[in-house]
Formats: C-alpha cells, structure tokens, sequence
C-alpha cells in the first residue's frame, strides 16, 4: 500500500455536512491500490471502561482518475458529533489510518489519534437555492440579442449583424428587442437568463461601471427594466443580473472625484491608489483589474465602499425582483465582504442565487458562507479538450470529470454552474473545427450532468466566433440563417432533461472509456431512476456491446422512444460518428 498517497483532511470536500443530519466522508488513494476501505465512527464522548466504542461502515469507491481512487461514505451521527478514522484493505494489508497517521490496530485508548467533525451544526451547512436544480441558464449580452428600440441606438451604432464585432462597436441591442424575443427562449425551453452587466457604463460590454444604480440608457430605463422581469416571470424565467463589484468604471463619480481632487478627495480610500497624482502610463499607479486603468480596482475592504455595493445588491433584488447575482472577478474581492454580501441579499431574498466567477478551483468560497456555485470552468475545459479539440482521451476525459466532481462536496456539485462557452471564451461551433455533430454531442452531455447548465446566446443555433469580440457577435433571428436542426436538439434535450431527473441530478459513473474507439458508456441515476449513456466521440460508426448490468432489463431509448429488452447473450447497439444514445434502464 502506497500510504504517501493515503489523503484525508476533516473538511471542505473531504468531510462536510451534506444536510443537517448526514455527513459525507471522502478519503483518496492511490489508484488501484487499495481494495477496501471502512470508516471507524464513533461519538467523541462514548467509552466503556475507557475504552472508545467505535462502529465500522464499509466505504463506496465514487470514482478514479488517473492517479486517484476517491472513497466516500454518508454518515447521520446521533449526536451530530463524529471522531473517526479508516481501516485500509490493500491486498493482505491492513492498516487503520488516523490523524495521528498509521496504525497496525485500531487506537482505542485515546481518541485524540483520530480526525474530528466536531460538531454538525446547522448554521454552517451549505445550503444553496434548490430552484437552480431544475434551471437551464441562457446568458446574454444585452448589446448582441436584439435591437427593439433603435430610437436608444448609441451614436455610432451599425446595423445589426453587418460586420464582425470590435472592443468598440455597437449594433445597439436593448430590452425591448429581448422582450420581442421571449417567446423563443420558451420555446427553447429556458427558463433562466444572466444577462451581462446592464448598467449605465461607456463600453458595449459595461463591465466599466459608470452608476450601478441606473439602467444604460442603450438598453432602457427602469420601467423597462421591470416590465422585462415580470414577463420573464411570467413565462417562467428567472432572471440573474452581472454585478461588477471588483472594480468600477473610469466615470464612475468617486472616481471621477479621486482624479480631480487627489488626496484631498474624501473618495480617495475607495480605490487602491498607491501614490498621488494619479497616473495611468506607464502603468496605472493604482491597483486596476488586470493592467486596464478604465478598470480601477475598488476598496470593498472600505465600509463605505462595503457599503454602497450591498446597497446596490439588494437595491436591485428589492425594488426589480431579480434571482441571482453573478459576480465579476469574484476571486479577486476579499472573503469578507463576500460574507457580509451573502447575508445581506440572502435577508431580502432568501433563495437568491449567488453565482462566483472563478475559473479555478473555488473551494474557498464554496463553504456555505459566500457562493452558492462557480461558473465551472474546470468542466467546461475538459469537454472543450475531449470533444472539441480532441486533446483529450476518453480515459483521461472520464478522469478529468471524475477531479472536478471530487473537488466540491457533493451539495455544491448539485447546483454547479455548467458552460460551454460564454462572452470571455470562442464559440463552441469554432472550437470545434465547426463541426456541429461534435457540438450536438457536447450538449448531449452538458445536459445529462449534474448541477445548472447555461446555453451561452446563438450556441444553439450555430453562431460562430473566435476570441472576444469575435465572440460577440449579434443574434441571428432569420430562420434561413439559423441552425434549425441544432436548435431543435438542444430543445429536445431540454425537454428530456425536464422528464429525467436523473440527468439534472444524481451520481454520474463511468462504466465504459475506450481510448482506440474513444466512446463513453456512462449511468446517471436517482432515486429508483437510471439512464445510460452512449457517446461516440469519433467520425467512424461504432458497435458497441452494452455493459452487463443491462442484461435482461427493459430499455427505453429517450431519444426514439422505442422500448427493447436486452437478450441473455450480447446486445450490441451501433452509434453513427458522433452518435449517442441513451436508454431508460428498467
Ligand atoms: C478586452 C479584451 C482583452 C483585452 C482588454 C484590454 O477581451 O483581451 O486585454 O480588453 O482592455 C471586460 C470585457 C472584455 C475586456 C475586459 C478588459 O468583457 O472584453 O477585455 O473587460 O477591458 C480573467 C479574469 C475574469 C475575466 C477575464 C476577462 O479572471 O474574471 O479575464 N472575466 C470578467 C468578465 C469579462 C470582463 C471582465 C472580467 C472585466 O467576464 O467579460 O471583461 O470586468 C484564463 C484564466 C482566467 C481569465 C481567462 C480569460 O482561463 O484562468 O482567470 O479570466 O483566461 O482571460
């Protein structure tokens, strides 16, 4: 046993209260090593003639990757207080391992060898909206949906769709050309939109914050604005809005203010300026987001900083009704004030979505106390390199999905926030050499994943595009023009995804990866309820034998919905070059 590899430690993904009675306990491996794991529990207080009483429940190996074998088990103390530690099986060895490390036998004399969860209380339980579990998210860059209202066209503004988008152009897209088009995102079967920030700024993306409190005037006005919320909610659609609280606009006012007043400004302790005057070459001598000096960094350390953006926060929840918040650099705000975000918006909406912007791994702010999800990039990079660029082999492809579901505890991978593709990335058709089958197989396995999955405007109809701008370019609306054929099998997943709970919730195990065919077999189930999963990730047909534990079950194909029954001997299914199918398993 490679005991180097043996990992544990009592939080985060490795032991958290999964809700107010059960704990789940993960432990790592190293891959292929260990055969057998128990959890050695007990309450921290139950002896018997000084000697700790302990209870062994055997452990479920939830998955591998390419280094790692990962295995978990839920736990409901009595108490809700747990000391505990992991009997190892690994060929003729055994050994129990504590937070004192190795041991031949199990310590009973003093329970301080072992690891401690001390105490479930359910204050510090992650609880996020279970509304999101049922979402499909369409984002959209308001300046690229539709135009409406041309009478609000930004001086400059160029007819829509004539040329490719710069850093600087407008087409002049608004609310009132969103509102005409509602209809087809019900039609998709949408039913929640995160627009991109949509107050007053100078750009046509306004991620430079002028006034967080008015409407840009190229989209509406407040009314608008509100009318649009409630016939979302109307149709059944909720609505998350961009908050960009990790810096402001270079018209912002307090910044305004800094520039001309320098030190003397009683706005100066807003931003992170570093010496007066003010200076922007040959670098900003304030801190800024990335390199941009229109982007001044601001100070939400400051309390009245914290405080003009909590108001902001619940401002537009209180008076408009919104969801969610979709933060903006999220990973570059400090903790605290994240903290003291959560309360306050939470307190006027309880079930309130809070969506970080973090590319990386986001543990920190996925403890229950800040995020409710991350835009989960790690999942998108893995599909992007699998199915897209061909970077990735269905072994490492299943390991790279297998790391990214054992780096959050399993409530947080429920309403994870899953993306193809979005404003800050290319077109998942360009990515994919345009080869819209390979797309067609990136939504079918978008939508059978866990968590809330977003549809990034026009993917669904084909839009091409590489980097920003590139990626933004305007809506399609002539039908002629648009993919019907994709449309309609994104919808068709939705709708499927609607039926089967099992594809937006449940465990995810890899049954089958082959690296010469590259194909996935793959379950999803919950509660009584299991799907198969077929995909052919290659140009070539493929036959594929269905796993053993199809055998003598009644299978529906979601997709045809013709019911089989698999033979005694092989049942051998052919997929079409990146084909899939996936069977109801009764
Ligand atoms: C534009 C160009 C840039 C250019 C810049 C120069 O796209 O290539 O360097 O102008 O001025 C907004 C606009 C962008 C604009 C940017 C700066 O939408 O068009 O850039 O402002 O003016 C990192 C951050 C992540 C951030 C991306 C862009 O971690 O938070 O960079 N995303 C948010 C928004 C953006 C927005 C801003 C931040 C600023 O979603 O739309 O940009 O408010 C790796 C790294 C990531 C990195 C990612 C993308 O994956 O892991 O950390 O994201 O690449 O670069």
């Amino acid at each position: 046993m490679l005991k180097e590899a043996v990992y544990h430690r009592p939080t985060d993904q490795f032991a958290y209260a999964y809700d107010d009675k059960t704990l789940h306990i993960r432990l790592r491996t190293k891959k292929s090593d260990v055969h057998a794991v128990s959890l050695l529990h007990g309450d921290p207080y139950c002896w018997e003639d000084r000697q700790w009483q302990f209870t062994k429940t055997e452990m479920t190996k939830s998955g591998s990757d390419a280094l790692f074998d990962y295995w978990w088990v839920a736990i409901s103390p009595p108490y809700r207080r747990l000391r505990y530690g992991f009997e190892l099986v690994s060929g003729n060895e055994r050994c129990v391992y504590t937070e004192k490390g190795f041991f031949h036998e199990a310590p009973i004399d003093d329970i301080a060898y072992y690891f401690c969860f001390p105490f479930l209380n359910r204050i510090d339980v992650f609880h996020a909206p279970t509304w999101v579990k049922d979402t499909v998210w369409y984002q959209i860059f308001p300046e690229r949906f539709a135009n409406g209202d041309p009478s609000l066209n930004p001086k400059g503004t160029i007819p829509w769709g004539s040329a490719d988008p710069t850093p600087t152009s407008f087409f002049g897209g608004d609310f009132a050309g969103i509102m005409e088009r509602l209809d087809y995102l019900v039609e998709l079967g949408i039913n929640g939109i995160y627009f991109t920030p949509i107050f007053k700024a100078s750009s046509n993306h306004k991620y430079d914050t002028i006034d967080y409190f008015e409407i840009d005037p190229q989209f509406g006005d407040k009314p608008t604005f509100k009318r649009l919320v409630e016939r979302c909610h109307q149709k059944g659609i909720r609505v998350m809005l961009d908050a960009v609280f990790n810096h402001s606009g270079h018209f912002f006012a307090p910044f305004q203010d800094v520039l001309k007043h320098g030190e003397k400004s009683k706005y100066k302790d807003w931003f992170h300026i570093h010496e007066f005057p003010l200076q922007t070459e040959p670098l900003p001598n304030y801190d800024t987001f990335a390199f941009v000096p229109t982007m001044p960094k601001l100070n939400t350390e400051n309390q009245e900083v914290k405080q003009y953006l909590l108001d902001v926060a619940t401002y537009w929840i209180r008076e408009f009704d919104i969801d969610g918040w979709r933060l903006d650099v999220a990973n570059e705000v400090d903790h605290q004030f994240w903290r003291e975000f959560r309360q306050a918006v939470k307190a006027v909406k309880q079930d309130v979505y809070i969506l970080g912007e973090i590319w990386h791994d986001a543990m920190p702010w996925l403890r229950g106390d800040q995020f409710d999800a991350v835009m989960n990039y790690p999942f998108t990079n893995g599909v992007l390199r699998y199915f897209a660029k061909s970077e990735m082999k269905a072994s490492e492809f299943a390991h790279s999905i297998t790391n990214v579901l054992h780096s959050y505890p399993n409530n947080v991978n429920e309403v994870a926030f899953h993306l193809l593709g979005s404003h800050d990335t290319p077109r998942i058709l360009t990515e994919c050499g345009e080869n819209k089958e390979k797309v067609k197989l990136m939504f079918t396995f978008q939508f059978s994943f866990t968590g809330t999955p977003c549809i990034y405007y026009g993917d669904e109809i084909g839009l091409t595009g590489g980097q920003d701008p590139l990626c933004r370019k305007c809506m399609v609306w002539e039908e002629e023009k648009q993919d019907l054929e994709l449309f309609a099998h994104v919808q068709k997943l939705i709708s499927l995804r609607r039926k089967y709970r099992s594809l937006s919730r449940g465990e995810l195990h890899f049954l089958e990866t082959n690296d010469e065919t590259n194909h996935l077999v793959y379950t999803k189930t919950y509660e009584q309820e299991t799907v198969i999963f077929l995909l052919n990730n290659s140009n070539r047909k493929l036959d594929i034998t269905l796993p053993l534990s199809v055998k003598r079950k009644k299978l529906t194909d979601l997709w045809t919905n013709k019911q089989f029954v698999s033979e005694e001997n092989e049942w051998t299914v052919t997929l079409a070059p990146y084909g899939f199918l996936m069977f109801l398993v009764e």
